[in-house]
């Protein structure tokens, strides 16, 4: 039951086959390496490349916003990848014109029209262009990480004065993406990584999966959001057949056998979810009222407010207050520490006491806090908190279900025996809602585990779009279109805000499903030509957890 097995300290493999790497599909993933390397050769006057790596994007079962708070997520690689083609050229020996040449690091994309390579100088410190919202920022991140990781292990003097880093004349990178962007199946995190790894290989360097998954996680935060570490662990650790309940500090990653008899199916609400540009409105956001639930809970406890005001994730406060971190009594100390609707700024500074906001969060020296501080004038806490913990303990649910457990003893505890008793129920009853707003059980007994899975699926959505607010109308429409299609469960995933939803089925129907969603979403919307559409351009499709980061050597 429920294989274990933590695989953060593992390298990531080197596979001399495509078929190593992809289960299927082989001739025309095959004909995509062969148009990377040529688009290469043309991008570089003839040079080839001499490292290649893949790192796909995921998408998240379930466990959606609580990574940055500290808690376990859910989610599987997909198939859909972005490869990079690496080379580096070094200068010749004893040639002086090319010695003092700047060395340069040069960017490019298989589709240039609509990616537009760049050049940057070979250097570390060269900084992320935040406002221009270029690909390459990606690309950028993945190439300063190594940097920020070798100086963590206090190697980068040493790499930096190293023969071959000195003689560096020029780093060509080639790049291919099929993940869709925008749309919540983590596009930047695979080209993060994809980039990460080739660049590790072609500068002869070996990091561990877990080194690997911590790095991207933070280098990616230089594109401007302040992610969780959830797309980046995966898509460096994910693996075929697998789901993974990604774990932070420390970083790790638990396999989760899926129900065989399930399919789960991928729908694009085509709503398309800029981050980088609302983030200050929607994801940054939502990192600020988190971490002020955290620091307003923590001082309901008694803490000092100096204190209260260091506290980061909620996990943090829920570890040391709340029962050693049981999520039922975290609900339930939500209610009290945290005022329903909106605090103002003036509130949080004067009446909380927590004085001026822009200091707790660093602004002078973390511009993302700092537009969120500028732009934003109300923070909704309780709602946040709440969804939180909540999806936190839903994680937790589908893990031990999916490991074989009864839905009724995934879902009750102690904690939860005690909270029925205190309202006068019968544990086995629960309390018989739907309502994620609810802090006590859900109607879980004797259902099936397909159903069970599918249910923490629909609740989960739905604390997504009350609580945490980052569904739109296209997401929950598409939600309600599988639903209505036949689908046992479907929700947002990813950060939401447009992008994509996932949905589970029986197997034997996920074809049917397919077929009506298309008709009833797509062609609705679209009116005519979505066929085309949807069958060309990863709109809508079947997916299964597929193998993560690798290095090829491919010839
Ligand atoms: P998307 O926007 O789908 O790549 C983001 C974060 C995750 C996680 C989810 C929400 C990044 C790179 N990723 O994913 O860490 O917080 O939102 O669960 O920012
Ligand atoms: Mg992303």
């Amino acid at each position: 039951m429920g294989a274990v097995g933590s695989k953060q300290h593992a390298r990531v493999p080197k596979a001399s086959k495509l078929s190593d790497v992809y289960d299927d599909n082989e001739n025309s993933v095959a004909t995509r390496y062969d148009t990377l390397v040529s688009a290469f050769k043309t991008q570089f006057e003839g040079e080839k490349p001499k490292t290649i790596a893949r790192s796909p994007g995921r998408v998240n079962l379930i466990g959606e916003h609580i990574d940055y708070e500290g808690y376990s997520v859910l989610p599987m690689a997909i198939g859909l990848d972005v490869i990079v083609a690496v080379s580096v050229a070094l200068k010749e020996e004893g040639n002086v014109e090319e010695d003092e040449a700047e060395a340069t690091l040069s960017i490019a994309n298989v589709d240039g029209e609509k990616y537009m390579p760049k050049e940057f100088p070979f250097d570390h410190e060269q900084e992320v262009d935040v406002k221009s919202h270029h690909w390459t920022n990606y690309v950028l991140c993945g190439f300063k990480g190594i940097f920020d990781q070798l100086k963590k292990q206090n190697k980068l003097e040493s790499v930096l004065e190293s023969a071959f880093m000195k003689r560096v004349k020029k780093v060509m990178v080639m790049v291919d993406g099929k993940v869709p962007l925008g749309s919540g199946l983590s596009s930047s995190s695979a080209l993060n990584c994809a980039v990460t790894v080739a660049l590790m290989d072609a500068f002869e360097l070996s990091f561990t999966k877990g080194e690997l998954s911590e790095l991207t996680c933070l280098s990616e935060r230089y594109s401007g959001t302040q992610s969780g570490g959830m797309d980046q662990a995966i898509s460096i650790m994910g693996e075929k057949d697998l789901a993974k309940r990604i774990d932070f500090n420390p970083i790790g990653a638990m396999d989760v056998p899926l129900p065989t008899n399930l399919t789960f199916l991928i729908g694009n609400s085509c709503a398309v979810s800029k981050k980088a540009e609302s983030a200050h409105k929607h994801y940054n956001l939502r990192v600020v009222e988190c971490r002020l639930a955290a620091i307003l809970m923590a001082k309901h406890y008694g803490e000092d407010i100096e204190k209260a005001k260091t506290r980061v994730t909620l996990r943090e406060v829920a570890d040391l207050y709340c029962n050693k971190g049981d999520l039922w009594t975290a609900l339930g100390a939500v209610r009290k520490a945290l005022n329903e609707g909106s605090y103002t700024k003036k509130q949080l500074e004067n009446d909380e006491g927590l004085g001026d906001l822009r200091k707790i969060f660093d602004c002078e020296n973390n511009e993302a806090f700092n537009v969120v501080l500028q732009k934003n004038d109300t923070f909704k806490l309780r709602d946040r908190a709440r969804h939180v913990f909540s999806e936190a303990r839903r994680v937790h649910e589908f893990q031990k279900i999916c490991e074989g457990q009864s839905p009724r003893y995934a879902v009750s505890g102690p904690i939860y025996e005690h909270w029925c008793k205190v309202i006068g129920l019968e544990p086995d009853v629960g309390v018989a809602s739907d309502d994620p707003t609810k802090d006590f059980g859900h109607p879980m007994y004797g259902m099936g585990k397909e159903d069970a899975l599918a249910k923490l699926m629909h609740l989960s959505h739905e604390s997504c779009k009350t609580q945490y607010e980052c569904s739109c109308d296209e997401l929950d429409e598409l939600v309600d279109a599988f639903m209505s299609a036949g689908a046992l469960g479907a929700r947002l995933t990813g950060a939401g805000w447009g992008g994509c939803v996932v949905a589970v089925c029986e197997s034997d129907i996920a074809e049917e499903i397919l077929a009506d969603v298309k008709k009833s979403f797509y062609e609705k919307r679209f009116q005519s030509g979505v066929a085309n559409i949807a069958d060309e351009t990863n709109l809508l499709f079947k997916t299964a957890p597929s193998a993560g980061a690798a290095i090829l050597h491919y010839d």
